[in-house]
């Protein structure tokens, strides 16, 4: 028999809503107050009025105060700004509301990236009642499970009866709001999607003086409490001296515990929160392509083990994970583990290593063939001391990693990358953008206290700043005053003009305390480095690189953001100066040369 682990948590309910005259708001209100109750504390909604019953529940006595709504116009930075409120606690997902129709369409690249980050997100659409579906009633489609494989559960919530929903009715509901957060929490964390329909009157009618007694003790439903299952078991994972550890987005500490357990070199990309292991390789992809390049490398590993969803450099992804005599083993608990050139030959939901006997002189030698290459000094061979083996295998690493990075050109957007790096310490939460300034910093950013994250699901550059705001109003919810530091979006200028609406935070909205640094070097610099790099030069340049000539400096402060453009030798300085609010710096490498639209 197994012993209970955890107290037995007692049984959760809410008071049935009060009539409100109208049952749409009747079964919101019951929604709200079981998502409340289950710990849901974030709503970003967006203006429409098929959804004004979820607006006025809000308001309702059962939830006021219970839950912080966002408002925001543009669907689309709604659900991103929810994505990264919901990012930081993966228990208490934040909800997207919005109407019916084409608003609903704008929620998908965000249902996508947190399908595929596996961050929790309560998407709530408004939808016509039955009778008003497939007879052109307006703004009615065919929203019921449009996000299809993508969400962790979809409901086709019927509507309630138009006067008063009835207890079944609020039952459904409430049972309804518990599984789907039970879903997007669950052991497969991802977005769920209630698809709400609301029969008018959409608006509370209830007089005061027709209101039941209120002082009468309501009846209760019954709230669904999902106990997690727990956290799998370690199961044994190969090591030996030839073994390193591939941190992708999102692996965490994990990644360095195993790392530093063997004395392994840890290749680990800017948002794998791994990034404080004694073992970390900085600036590794050059190194790591010149070794994947010579079967006889000194350095050369016979096994990789793979945390998190790389994706950044084609060394690791490619390279590496694809090499014939590379043997990789992929430690991941979801069913969607990254095996990209799929040539994993174990997967472990989470890993312990475990030694492959007889290996120990190897490692001891690939340290003193590095170094005798001018690599590294090598440390003294005692193969009895395996740490120690393994440790000049590291610094060998290291100090190739770091030769191979120094031969690499350093332009000014690589520059300014790492002055935003560098200025980001403890406490500060830095969000990278897709692109090539990520890419920079994976090959030339050392180790960093910060917290990192970026949205490498789909690495889309949309949505960027609505998440990166959504983060930033998460942590001024989460840290009492002065605790935290700030937070940093690092994004290229056309994924910064791509989210323009991210920066559209109207005046009676809680305010992201944000900086949002975009490097604007005129248009997307990551065609350059890839095959279209050799395209004709007007080709790549209008339909790769778009130059846009926008000052985004202006328009951000049009949006209502304390914008200003600068030269990149400004920008450590600037980032050193206190700031406060919503803060846009956009950097040039030179003002005076900047093309910009008439
Ligand atoms: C939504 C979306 N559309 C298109 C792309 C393809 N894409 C990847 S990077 C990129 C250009 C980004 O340019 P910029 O933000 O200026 O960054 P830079 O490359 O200059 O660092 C594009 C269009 C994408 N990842 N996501």
């Amino acid at each position: 028999m197994h012993e209970p682990s955890a107290p037995i948590p007692a049984p959760l309910t809410i008071p049935a809503p009060r009539p409100t005259g109208s049952g749409a708001v009747d079964q919101a209100v019951a929604v709200w107050s079981a998502l409340a109750e289950l710990g849901l504390a974030e709503a970003v909604l967006s203006p429409g009025s098929r959804s004004a019953p979820l607006v006025y529940a809000l308001a309702a006595d059962e939830v006021a105060g219970r839950i912080r709504a966002h408002v925001r116009i543009d669907e689309r930075a709604a659900a991103f700004t929810a994505l990264g409120l919901g990012r930081l606690d993966p228990a208490r997902p934040a909800a997207v509301v919005t109407t019916s129709g084409t608003a609903t369409a704008h929620l998908h690249a965000a249902v996508m990236e947190a399908h595929h980050s596996r961050i929790p997100l309560l998407v709530l659409t408004a939808d016509r009642p039955a009778e008003l579906r497939e007879v052109g009633a307006n703004q009615t489609t065919r929203q019921a499970g449009m996000f299809r494989s993508l969400v962790r559960l979809a409901v086709d919530l019927p509507a309630p009866t138009a006067e008063a929903a009835s207890p079944v009715e609020l039952r459904t509901a409430v049972s309804t709001a518990a599984r789907a957060l039970a879903a997007a929490t669950g052991e497969h964390p991802g977005p769920v999607h209630l698809n709400l329909s609301f029969r008018d009157p959409l608006v509370p009618r209830a007089e005061e003086s027709e209101q039941p007694d209120r002082t009468a003790a309501p009846e209760r439903i019954v709230v669904t409490r999902r106990v997690p299952a727990p956290a799998p078991a370690p199961q044994p994972v190969p090591v030996d001296s030839r073994t390193v550890v591939v941190a992708g987005d999102g692996a965490g500490p994990a990644a360095a515990a195993l790392a530093d357990a063997h004395g392994l070199p840890l290749l680990a990309e800017p948002s794998s929160g791994a990034l404080m292991a004694d073992g970390l390789v900085p600036r590794h992809p050059a190194l790591l392509r010149e070794v994947m390049a010579d079967p006889a490398h000194p350095l050369r590993p016979r096994r990789a083990i793979v945390l998190g969803h790389p994706t950044l450099s084609r060394p690791v992804v490619g390279a590496l994970l694809g090499a014939p005599d590379v043997e990789v083993v992929v430690v991941d608990p979801h069913p969607d583990w990254p095996d990209v050139a799929r040539r994993a030959s174990l997967v472990v939901p989470a890993a312990i290593g475990q030694e492959i006997p007889g290996t120990g002189q190897e490692a001891a030698g690939a340290g003193q063939d590095a170094a005798s290459a001018g690599a590294a000094p090598a440390a003294p061979a005692a193969p009895e001391i395996d740490l120690v083996q393994r440790r000049a295998w590291v610094e060998a690493w290291r100090t190739a990693a770091d030769a191979a990075a120094a031969r690499l050109p350093q332009p000014w957007q690589q520059r300014a990358a790492l002055a935003v790096w560098e200025a980001s310490g403890p406490g500060d939460l830095l969000v990278l953008g897709s692109s090539s300034l990520v890419r920079d910093l994976e090959q030339h950013a050392g180790p960093t206290s910060a917290q990192v994250i970026a949205n490498r699901g789909l690495a889309g550059i949309d949505g960027t700043t609505a998440m990166a705001g959504g983060l930033a109003l998460a942590r001024a919810a989460q840290d009492g005053p002065g605790e935290r530091g700030r937070t940093r979006l690092l994004v290229g200028d056309l994924t910064a003009l791509h989210d323009l609406t991210g920066l559209l935070v109207g005046p009676e909205e809680p305010r992201p305390e944000l900086d949002v640094i975009v490097v604007d070097d005129g248009g997307g610099r990551i065609f350059s480095g890839l095959e279209h790099a050799a395209a004709p030069p007007a080709l790549l340049r209008r339909f790769f690189t778009t130059p846009h000539g926008a000052d985004i400096a202006a328009v951000a402060a049009g949006l209502g953001a304390d914008a200003r453009s600068l030269e990149a030798d400004e920008l450590p300085a600037t980032l050193a100066e206190p700031a406060q609010g919503l803060r846009v710096l956009v950097v040039q490498e030179s003002l005076s040369e900047v093309p910009r639209n008439s």
